[in-house]
């Protein structure tokens, strides 16, 4: 966004959480166009004190966002992913705004067979505490323009990829454990399927919805890229020259979705998004930058993020 649009002022608000690392945005901390503001978006108090600045625009990408973390532990997910989302929305419509945008997911509309795609009239059928949050958020920000006129828009992105990516994720956690030389755990059969999108494609994808969405309405982003875990994995460990033995197949994620597929026609048709990267160049760029930035991410792999891992996959 800094790059794109140079005199937009950005405040950017995040509780730093276990996932939050204010060394990602160490190139941009000292522009004076932009913020930081440590607040939760569930404390209404700090959001007024925030909005009293005067607002344009909010896109709420604040989220948990970790499934095998709502399985675990689901309070959390409610109280950032749906709470969170009505005080910024009251704050929104208390102050006025030009747009709310919420960034949201493909897996609100649950799962898919071996055929067809997600559009934006997939009916809601989230499976897991994490998605169903995500969708009781997105249910609020429908209430508030049918209810308020808040000007909203709600995108749904398939499954990102690239640099900075936290290694629970699949893709890092893979490298990041490929190159530690640990077991990599597939979970059931590995043939479950998600859609993968370059982190900037869906960036450059708000960035069009913020500017020429039209006001109330849904846009689905995804650049048909589906891929089996077990392709990824296997893509990851020839990349990496290691041996496919240090695949180990655990048990199944509880409700885990078996296929997601996004369609962007409508974004792609109405506002002309289309995706930069090709899954196969983008996936060689995103290990190549976790192979040159080990430092960052042996550093995540200490401390809050061991005590879970632990928990998940009995490491020590
Ligand atoms: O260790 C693992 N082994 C494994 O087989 C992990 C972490 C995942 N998996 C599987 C589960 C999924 O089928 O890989 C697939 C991808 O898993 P995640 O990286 O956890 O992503 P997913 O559950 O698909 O959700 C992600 O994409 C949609 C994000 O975490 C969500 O926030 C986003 O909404």
């Amino acid at each position: 966004m800094m790059q794109q649009h140079p005199n937009y002022q950005i405040i950017n608000v995040d509780s730093l959480t276990y996932a939050g690392n204010l060394e990602n945005l160490k190139s941009i901390e000292n522009n004076p166009n932009y913020t930081f503001s440590k607040t939760d978006i569930t404390d209404a108090q700090a959001v007024d004190t925030l909005f009293r600045q005067g607002v344009d625009v909010v896109v709420n990408f604040a989220a948990e966002s970790h499934v095998d973390r709502s399985i675990l532990e689901p309070e959390v997910f409610v109280k950032t992913n749906v709470l969170g989302t009505q005080v910024l929305l009251d704050a929104a419509k208390k102050y006025g705004v030009t747009k709310f945008v919420q960034v949201s997911t493909d897996e609100v509309y649950g799962t898919l067979g071996e055929t067809g795609l997600f559009t934006e009239e997939t009916p809601l059928t989230p499976n897991s505490p994490y998605s169903a949050s995500k969708a009781g958020g997105d249910l609020l920000v429908r209430a508030y323009h049918e209810t308020f006129g808040l000007p909203i828009n709600i995108t749904r992105c398939s499954n990102n990829y690239g640099p900075y990516q936290f290694p629970e994720k699949l893709i890092p956690l893979i490298i990041s454990r490929a190159l530690s030389d640990q077991a990599l755990p597939i979970y059931g059969d590995g043939l479950n399927i998600r859609d993968w999108l370059y982190v900037e494609d869906h960036c450059s994808a708000i960035d069009l919805v913020i500017h020429q969405g039209r006001i109330g309405e849904v846009y689905n982003i995804g650049g048909n890229n589906e891929r089996t875990n077990l392709h990824i994995v296997k893509t990851i460990l020839q990349e990496l020259n290691k041996p496919e033995a240090l695949m180990t197949y655990v048990k199944d994620r509880l409700g885990h979705d078996r296929r997601y597929g996004i369609d962007p026609t409508k974004i792609t048709q109405e506002l002309g998004w289309k995706p930069k990267h090709h899954f196969e160049t983008g996936i060689k760029e995103t290990i190549q930058w976790y192979l040159n930035n080990k430092e960052w991410w042996s550093r995540i792999q200490s401390g809050e993020y061991q005590d879970y891992s632990t928990k998940q996959y009995g490491d020590r």
